[in-house]
């Protein structure tokens, strides 16, 4: 059976990162249905090695689920909640390796496991043993043998060529359908020749959103377009190149975002500011920047190139630090604004959901900008954006917006909800213009789905 490559009409992801699944089911009745987030998508659900640190999720012992985030049971409830809210449930699936141990141990769920020996799961026929580098690790990414065969950190590399992986895996992703997800975020998927992936999604019971995470490495041999024809692809050089038109370059630049960059086709596309790697690893805006983040945000929820994923982290000092937990490991529910930043509930970022939502389909119109910082364009019809990131305000100016003539809701200072506005309200005349003053790091957003 086919999956299907595109989500629905409302197609934001938000990546809880490390949420538990009671949080999870909680925050999709709270915040992520009522805000028009389309996907959550949730933490490796499967039962994994032992250990503080938030990577442990990457390390696979079995496809149980049960891991620190929760039981089978509230994973269950939890997908169950989110439907109930609207809200689509994505998984982050690690298929490409298990764990990467040396010397074994006992999983979080009781499991007793060696590097290349998971009872009852995988036996050392399935594992590549690439024969590269002394210890079989992965150093040369220009070498697509060696990407794909060899261990990516030490972790045991699933032979995802043999009919019984692909049929193992198949049979763990089709216990998650049967629980109700919706798509799945295909960890390492640059680390899988794309056809394995092909015949692993050829055995799925049912239609699923696909979105492979494929990072960009400039002239590698694995590039991102070879996995669209399975299904969605993260574009890892967005976040990037939003950063240093923020940070070093202008805004200016961003007229033509997206495929005249070099990217990936629109339609292909998931993007985000960060994600939990790259909000580690530097060279991105983060929850750190505040205002400058929330700017970006807003630029990337109101611009039509790729499905926009938002980020939301637990804060850390430190790469390695797990999420907030017990003695024991067990993830403890959420506290927003408490060692959890939920960037998803900024005002700025949740309600640019909603403009999102609203301008689906509408195509670019009106651009404006200074040469610098200060930009702003419509999405036809439907909704308008200008951000000034100049270190000044620009006041005294007006804006032509091409949108029916009304009272709309400055979604950026303000929430639109049952028809009114806790905020500034702009006023479009009759000729599609509004005049506004815009503070220096400020933006005004109004869009038709928060018209008075
Ligand atoms: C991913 N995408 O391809 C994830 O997005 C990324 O977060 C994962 O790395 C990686 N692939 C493997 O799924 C994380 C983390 C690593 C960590 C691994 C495995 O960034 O630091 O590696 O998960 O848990 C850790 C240690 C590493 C050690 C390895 C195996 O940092 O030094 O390797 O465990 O024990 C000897
Ligand atoms: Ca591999």
């Amino acid at each position: 059976p086919a999956a299907a490559t595109t989500p629905g009409s409302k197609r934001v992801i938000v990546q809880l990162f490390e949420w538990n699944w009671k949080s999870v089911a909680s925050e999709c009745t709270a915040t992520l249905g009522p805000k028009g987030y389309g996907f959550v998508q949730v933490s490796p659900p499967q039962e994994h090695v032992k250990g503080n640190p938030w990577w442990v999720a990457y390390q696979p012992v079995s496809y149980r689920i049960e891991s620190r985030k929760g039981t089978r049971a509230e994973f269950q409830a939890m997908v169950n909640t989110c439907h109930n809210a609207g809200v689509k449930v994505l998984v982050d699936t690690v298929v490409n390796h298990m764990s990467g141990q040396d010397n074994g141990g006992t999983g979080w769920a009781g499991t007793t496991y060696g590097h290349y020996s998971y009872p009852g799961t995988y036996g050392s026929q399935d594992f590549h043993h690439c024969g590269r580098n002394g210890n079989d690790d992965i150093v040369n990414y220009g070498d697509r043998y060696e990407v794909q065969n060899c261990e990516l950190v030490n972790l045991a590399d699933l032979a995802t060529e043999t009919d019984y992986v692909r049929t193992r895996l198949a049979t763990y992703m089709n216990d998650l359908l049967s629980l109700g997800v919706d798509g799945f975020r295909l960890d390492a998927s640059k680390h899988m020749p794309a056809a394995d992936i092909a015949a692993i999604k050829g055995k799925l019971s049912r239609s699923a959103y696909l979105v492979q995470e494929v990072i960009y490495g400039a002239g590698e041999p694995i590039q991102p377009t070879e996995y669209t024809g399975n299904g969605d692809v993260h574009e890892f050089r967005y976040g990037k190149d939003l950063a240093r038109m923020f940070n070093s370059e202008r805004l200016a630049y961003l007229k033509n975002f997206g495929e005249a960059w070099g990217y990936l086709s629109s339609s292909k596309a998931v993007v985000f500011t960060d994600n939990h790697d790259t909000q580690r690893d530097g060279g991105v805006l983060t929850y750190r920047d505040r205002g400058e983040y929330a700017l970006a945000n807003a630029f990337m929820l109101a611009w039509p190139y790729g499905t926009p994923a938002v980020m939301s982290s637990f804060t850390f000092s430190n790469k390695d630090q797990g999420p907030p937990s017990d003695a024991n490991n067990k993830t403890l529910n959420t506290t927003c604004y408490s060692g959890w930043e939920c960037e998803h509930r900024w005002r700025v970022i949740a309600n640019m959901v909603g403009f999102n939502n609203a301008t689906q389909g509408a195509a670019v119109a009106n651009w404006y900008d200074n040469g610098y910082q200060h930009i702003a364009f419509s999405r036809a019809g439907k909704g308008y954006l200008t951000i000034n990131d100049e270190d000044f305000a620009i006041t005294g100016r007006s804006y032509y917006t091409g949108l029916p003539a009304g009272r709309y809701c400055d979604v950026i200072h303000g929430d639109w909800s049952n028809g009114s506005c806790s905020g500034p309200v702009i006023t479009v005349d009759s000729a599609g213009w509004f005049a506004a003053n815009i503070n220096a790091h400020d933006a005004v957003a109004i869009h038709i789905g928060a018209k008075l």
